[in-house]
């Protein structure tokens, strides 16, 4: 039985206008396990009219109906309710379930910590080097969001949006990727008597027409979009068009830089965990080790060693290793990266194919795949894969590492392994990232913020100004002197 979603507009289920139809497609089978509206422009409208309205109500732009209490509720109820979304997020993007089922289980602690640093937003006295007159800053909600969101992790993105944009005071209209979009639309209905009816909406569909149509519309005043450089740039391009704030979140390449002195079983584990966690499709992939040439054979025999005991199979399974990719462009996208990779004439050392499972003949499954002899100027090394694919170029001395680790358009993440935690951080602070990880990899945590330089986007996601970043400034000066004549002579 296809099962079928629905938009989420006004606090009620919607089908499209336009009544099409687009088919998920389980990753694991390649079969379809489920339909989502294909929205159009006329959907788009609904939506806005309905969070425009909603974000306009005094009693939730001045907080009287208390946001905190409903951001804790929707933790309530993600912790009551997340079983339901973690297969229908697998069946989607086919995550393995360990990983799945850990984001998932985190995404009440979101909601939980905006809740509480909102409390803590304060109208702040400004402190002016003026006589006579006092000011302070009020902050105030922008009125409607668009979140765009990305296939790879569908719910812990929207959580990074939906979270502190709420919290500021504004509503939401969200339009997660049409490869994944089971899991938003659920989550949205399942807040339905939590969430006050227009502050959250889902509008599903493809980017060209429904993302479009959210950066368009003249009451969304903010976006905020997790995706392709590709999309990225042209949300960027019509947000400017309408003089309204975007922030990106996009691609990456990032360097797994390992000196001589590192601790080698740490460093392995982190190389892994770094590209092959979630197949690679994960915006802070660490897809480039640079590695010191000393290091480097023995380094790169036991990651071989290591991948060779993984085992594919169903997402759903707990003790599967390895699953399929997320979607059919995304696995003959890596395919076809690997293709040319070789011909430009790198050797794959590791994997480097398809993969046939056994029980899974119509997934979507390729090998964790390790290529050496790889040109710094290649395709392979340059363009984000967004696969399980994982570049090696040795280096001499530090001067080369940091120069083959920032010689990228991208700048989202980099990871460094040594023993020597103050050369450590000498190397981080030449690293151009906007996160930089030493002796470990990964972590994320809403107190920190996440965004990337150059081409990897600009903007931050959580961190001590998440909420600030959905809300404007607005300055109140008093006078306190009587104001003289300004033409008296
Ligand atoms: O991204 P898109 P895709 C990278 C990764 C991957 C590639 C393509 O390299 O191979 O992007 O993935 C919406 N106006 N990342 O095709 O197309 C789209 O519908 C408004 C990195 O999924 O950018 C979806 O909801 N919206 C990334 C979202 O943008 C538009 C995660 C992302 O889709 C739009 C995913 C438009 N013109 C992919 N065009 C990361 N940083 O983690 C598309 N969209």
């Amino acid at each position: 039985m296809i099962k079928r979603f629905y938009h989420f507009i006004n606090g009620q289920s919607v089908p499209s206008k336009s009544g099409e139809w687009i088919n998920s497609i389980n990753p694991a089978t390649g079969e379809v396990w489920a339909q989502i509206p294909r929205g159009n422009r006329a959907d788009v409208d609904f939506a806005v009219e309905a969070a425009f309205k909603a974000s306009q109500q005094t009693n939730w732009r001045d907080n009287s109906v208390n946001r905190s209490e409903i951001l804790h509720g929707i933790a309530e109820q993600l912790d009551n309710e997340h079983d339901q979304l973690i297969e229908i997020e697998i069946n989607d993007n086919g995550k393995r379930i360990r990983e799945v089922a850990a984001q998932i289980a985190g995404l009440s602690g979101w909601y939980r910590h905006f809740a509480l640093a909102l409390t803590k937003l304060e109208v702040e006295e400004l402190n002016l080097d003026l006589e006579g007159v006092s000011a302070h800053l009020e902050l105030i909600p922008y009125g409607v969001i668009g979140a765009i969101t990305a296939w790879n992790s569908p719910l812990m993105i929207a959580a990074w949006k939906v979270a502190p944009a709420l919290a500021a005071g504004n509503a939401v209209i969200i339009k997660p990727s049409e490869m994944a979009s089971a899991s938003t639309v659920l989550f949205a209905e399942l807040l339905a008597d939590v969430v006050p009816n227009g502050l959250l909406n889902v509008v599903t569909g493809y980017g060209d027409e429904v993302g479009s149509a959210i950066v368009d519309a003249d009451a969304v005043k903010k976006v905020s979009f997790t995706g392709s450089e590709v999309g990225g740039s042209k949300v960027a391009a019509t947000a400017a068009k309408h003089v309204k704030p975007s922030t990106l979140e996009l691609g990456g390449k990032s360097p797994q830089i390992v000196f001589a002195d590192a601790d080698l079983d740490s460093a392995i584990n982190g190389v892994m965990s770094g590209i092959f966690l979630s197949n690679g499709q994960s915006c802070v992939a660490g897809s480039r080790l640079i590695i010191h040439g000393k290091i480097r054979r023995a380094f790169v025999e036991r990651l071989k060693e290591k991948l060779s005991r993984l085992n594919f199979g169903s997402p759903l399974q707990e003790d599967t290793d390895v699953g399929p990719i997320a979607n059919k462009a995304q696995y003959h996208k890596i395919l076809s990266m690997l293709d040319r990779a070789k011909k430009e004439g790198a050797i794959i050392t590791f994997g480097g194919s398809n993969k046939n499972v056994p029980g899974f003949e119509g997934g979507y499954f390729i090998e964790p795949t390790i290529l050496e002899n790889v040109s710094p100027s290649s395709e392979i090394w340059r363009q984000e894969v967004f696969g399980p694919v994982l570049c090696v170029h040795s280096f001499v001395n530090k001067e080369e590492a940091i120069n083959l680790a920032n010689d990228t358009d991208y700048g989202l993440a980099a990871g460094i392994w040594t023993t020597d935690e103050a050369f450590g951080n000498e190397i981080a602070s030449k690293i151009d990232a906007g996160t930089v990880y030493i002796n470990h990899y990964r972590s994320v945590s809403a107190c920190a913020p996440v965004g990337g330089i150059k081409k990897s986007g600009y903007g931050r996601e959580l961190g001590p100004n998440a909420i600030r970043d959905f809300m404007q400034e607005k300055v109140v000066w008093n006078g306190k002197l009587a104001v003289p004549d300004p033409f008296a002579k």
